[in-house]
């Protein structure tokens, strides 16, 4: 069946300030890529503490709140926006579990990071949020709509 770019899920990822000083865009960006995912945008920033406030705003009430906020404003972050059939929770599945040490290998933070307050990678956790994340993040016209060849043999 073919579906309309229009219908297909988006999920918001991130690659938090530590995957970015220890070089692994390019590592993360080619298991969404090869998965069969599509990059609709993309962007290098470095979030203010504010910012990182308003993303983490439903953990607010957690010890780690401050330091999490400290250190998703520490540095660039690469900012995306990935759509496919069911992106959203795939994408969790490619990121593994929150704490690395829980992670299995194969995936992402299982693969590459060990410890939970440097998981290296973030991922929207369901539609409602990812819909808000990538609102935060991006203005409209920074997700980009186009064909990909591929696409006819992937989705
Ligand atoms: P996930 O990122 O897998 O959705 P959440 O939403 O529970 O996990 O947590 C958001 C972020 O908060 C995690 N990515 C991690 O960086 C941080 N975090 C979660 N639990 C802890 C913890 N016990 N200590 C420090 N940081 C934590």
């Amino acid at each position: 069946h073919q579906l309309h770019a229009a219908e297909l899920e988006r999920t918001f990822i991130a690659i938090k300030p530590d995957g970015v000083q220890r070089g692994l865009i390019a590592e993360i960006v080619s298991r969404f890529e090869r998965k069969g995912f599509k990059l609709v945008a993309i962007k290098i920033v470095v979030p203010s503490k504010e910012f990182a406030q308003k993303h983490y705003h439903d953990l607010k009430e957690r010890p780690f709140f401050n330091g999490l906020c400290d250190f998703l404003s520490s540095g660039p972050v690469v900012a995306m926006v990935w759509e496919g059939e069911g992106v959203i929770k795939y994408g969790r599945k490619l990121i593994g579990a929150t704490d690395p040490q829980k992670s299995e290998p194969g995936t992402i933070r299982g693969d590459l990071a060990v410890a939970v307050g440097r998981n290296i990678i973030h991922g929207s956790d369901g539609p409602e949020t990812a819909k808000d994340e990538i609102a935060l993040w991006f203005r409209p016209i920074e997700l980009v709509s186009y064909t990909s060849n591929a696409e006819k043999w992937i989705y």
